[in-house]
């Protein structure tokens, strides 16, 4: 594992009212030969928008939005669209994202789901499509997409306190079979909650999957498992220790301390480059080899 040198590779802006205060957790799509990203980015409002940015070699932020590209259009997310997620599947990037409203002073959230063809994010033309809540009023969020169905159906991971759970869709309008596929550990790193990280990377050996797991202390790492290929609520493997926690100044310290956390992911020839917000105050970059994200033979 190698964190970037040059972390973090994408920091807030003064200039940019909507993003003056922090930015940090991305949904990534890698095509072809460029990482295009969508972050979450809060201003002086306090409210999460997205912003877009885009890296060739992964590392090197070569273009970003002066304007926000996904903001608040609901009353369910007034307060913030967070942590988005971005699959391809059947032609179409799907994006699932937190949607945020304040209630009397509590916070209240839940998954919702959008979508955007690959050319239009490619050419920067934010033509989102409708808005859909696929829990109504249910407590979820880390909402995301596998990019193949199976079975013929789509598959969603979420986390409903403190698992993470499976839903299924024919039509991505109604969701059904929900129950928890991954739970927390007794005494380990991940003991309070789980939430999905990137979006699931299909192998031979199955399902690379990355989590984030908290631990009482509220410190946030990544961990990773191998879900089976054909019914991913099947766990084949989960390793002990996480795959990053935080060490660096930038992942210690900031708004939200002790965070590593990650919606976002890469597969570039046999390496696997994780994007992730630190200390919910910055973006930064961590590259495996895909035999370090395996069990070891
Ligand atoms: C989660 C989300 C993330 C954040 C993390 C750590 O609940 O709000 O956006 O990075 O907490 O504060």
């Amino acid at each position: 594992m190698k964190r970037f040198e040059g972390n973090p590779i994408l920091t807030s802006v003064a200039s940019h009212p909507w993003e003056s205060r922090r930015i940090f957790n991305a949904a990534i799509l890698h095509n072809g030969n460029r990482v295009h990203m969508l972050y979450r980015a809060m201003g002086d409002d306090a409210i999460s928008r997205l912003g877009y940015a885009t890296t060739q070699d992964g590392y090197h932020i070569d273009w970003r939005s002066h304007n926000p590209v996904f903001v608040p259009a609901t009353d369910v997310e007034k307060d913030g669209c967070e942590d988005p997620r971005l699959t391809l599947l059947d032609d179409k990037l799907y994006m699932c994202y937190t949607a945020l409203s304040v209630v009397d002073n509590q916070d209240k959230y839940q998954i919702s789901l959008t979508s955007i063809s690959v050319d239009d994010l490619v050419r920067r033309r934010w033509t989102w499509g409708e808005r859909q809540l696929p829990f109504p009023g249910i407590r979820n969020k880390d909402g995301v997409i596998f990019p193949k169905r199976i079975d013929g159906k789509v598959v969603m991971f979420h986390r409903l306190e403190p698992d993470i759970c499976a839903a299924y869709s024919a039509d991505f309008q109604h969701w059904y079979d929900v129950r928890s596929v991954m739970p927390t550990r007794t005494k380990s790193w991940d003991c309070w909650k789980v939430g999905a990280a990137g979006t699931p990377i299909e192998l031979n050996e199955g399902w690379l999957f990355i989590y984030h797991g908290v631990s009482y202390e509220k410190v946030y790492r990544l961990g990773v498992a191998l879900l089976d290929r054909y019914n991913p609520e099947i766990i084949r493997w989960r390793a002990d220790q996480p795959i990053l926690e935080p060490v660096e100044e930038y992942e210690k310290f900031g708004k939200v301390p002790n965070v590593v956390f990650s919606c976002g992911n890469a597969l570039i020839d046999d390496r696997v480059i994780v994007y992730y917000g630190a200390a919910d105050s910055v973006l930064c970059v961590a590259t495996y080899d895909l035999s370090e994200l395996l069990p070891k033979k």
